[in-house]
């Protein structure tokens, strides 16, 4: 594969509506996208990254200077026989996943175009259509919760998630579980809780929830896995899981019994994989979560979501639920059912609008 040239930039897009979870509020994504140039082609990749160093370490700024620094200039030392190879290049960085795995993901944009293929293809994606869910953040109040569940319930999403953290929990599940007794039903606390608070997350077992996401610290696993033992919902990891050996280390102490699997927080399509490869051998279910992404991520996060073990609906959802206008073509659509057509163009499949991509960026630098 002859690399010729890596461009950078940010690009700004204000989001429809703000998102609020346990660790803050966002309103407008400063978002990092990665061009790959090589033999008449371009691959394009996102680093999922938010603003500020709360949901992991990284943040917009920091994965500008990794990328500027390290892991573009390891790309461009050598001749890259396959993207796959590329996670061998940063080997020597620590952490900093989402910088990474969106160069990453555009060298599988790229490769698959270089070879005319779908990029979920030659990830060996067996899915052509995928379950969507949706997640809603934490609202201002209750009634404003039930309004937003009743929007994407009646657009056909197959689940809903709701955000949680202590103050907004037991009895805003109460009043949802009221009015939506049937509802395929989870909620995500991002690490907002201690084990402490045991007895508080063992009430929420009367909600016959789908799953309970990240509820402990960011980093554990340990109380996880104790929190586990004391209560019925079934638990799934995010933030706790960044590598393939957390996956295997989080199964083997029964820390959960399911994981969502995000190509940022992993460093991409080959952690992903081996993520994916190491929960479908241990009979652990995965779904592709979300990051806020624009349609360049979100493209990726559909090519991922067809690999066979991603059997619970994603939060991968419709651009128009974030953007105004996506920033591909064509935008991401829902069908009624609550699905989404994986496309069969070659690579992710939808086209980069340039000129808007042009219209919204912020800083740009090219490679060499
Ligand atoms: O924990 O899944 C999360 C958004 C930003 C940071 C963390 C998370 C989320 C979401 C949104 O839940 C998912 C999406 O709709 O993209
Ligand atoms: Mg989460």
């Amino acid at each position: 594969m002859k690399l010729e040239r890596i461009t950078l930039r940010e690009i700004r897009m204000p989001l429809v509506s703000a998102f609020e979870t346990s660790f803050g509020v966002t309103a407008e994504r400063r978002i990092l996208l990665v061009e790959i140039a090589g033999e008449g082609v371009s691959g394009w990749g996102e680093v999922t990254a938010t603003e500020g160093p709360f949901y992991n370490e990284e943040f917009t700024d920091s994965a500008w200077h990794v990328l500027k620094h390290f892991s573009i200039p390891n790309v461009l030392a050598l001749p890259l026989a396959s993207a796959n190879e590329a996670p061998a290049r940063w080997r020597n960085l620590r952490g900093n996943h989402m910088a990474t795995g969106g160069l990453e993901a555009a060298l599988w944009d790229w490769e698959a175009k270089l070879q005319s293929r779908p990029l979920h293809d030659l990830l060996g994606g067996v899915h052509q259509e995928i379950p969507c869910g949706v997640s809603i953040g934490i609202q201002p109040t209750v009634e404003q919760l039930l309004e937003a569940i009743a929007k994407e319930v009646a657009a056909g999403y197959q689940r809903v998630k709701i955000k949680i953290k202590p103050g907004w929990d037991v009895e805003v599940l109460d009043t949802v579980r009221e009015r939506f007794p049937r509802l395929r039903l989870m909620a995500d606390a991002n690490s907002s809780y201690t084990l402490a608070d045991k007895a508080r997350l063992k009430m929420l077992d009367r909600f016959y929830l789908m799953m309970l996401e990240q509820p402990l610290a960011h980093d554990d696993l340990i109380d996880h896995a104790k929190l586990q033992q004391y209560i019925q919902t079934p638990i799934c990891l995010d933030e706790s899981i960044r590598t393939p050996h957390h996956a295997e280390q989080a199964i083997e102490l029964g820390a959960c019994r399911i994981i969502n699997i995000k190509l940022g927080r992993v460093g991409g399509f080959r952690a992903a994989r081996a993520i994916h490869d190491c929960c479908q051998a241990a009979k652990i279910p995965v779904w592709c979560g979300g990051m806020l992404e624009s349609g360049v991520g979100r493209a990726h996060n559909i090519a991922l979501s067809t690999l066979p073990n991603f059997v619970l609906p994603g939060d991968v959802s419709a651009s128009k639920r974030y953007w105004i206008q996506d920033i591909i073509h064509p935008e991401v659509e829902v069908s009624a059912r609550g699905t989404i057509r994986v496309p069969s163009a070659p690579g992710v499949g939808f086209e980069v609008d340039r000129q808007r991509v042009e219209y919204l960026t912020v800083r740009k630098e090219s490679f060499p």
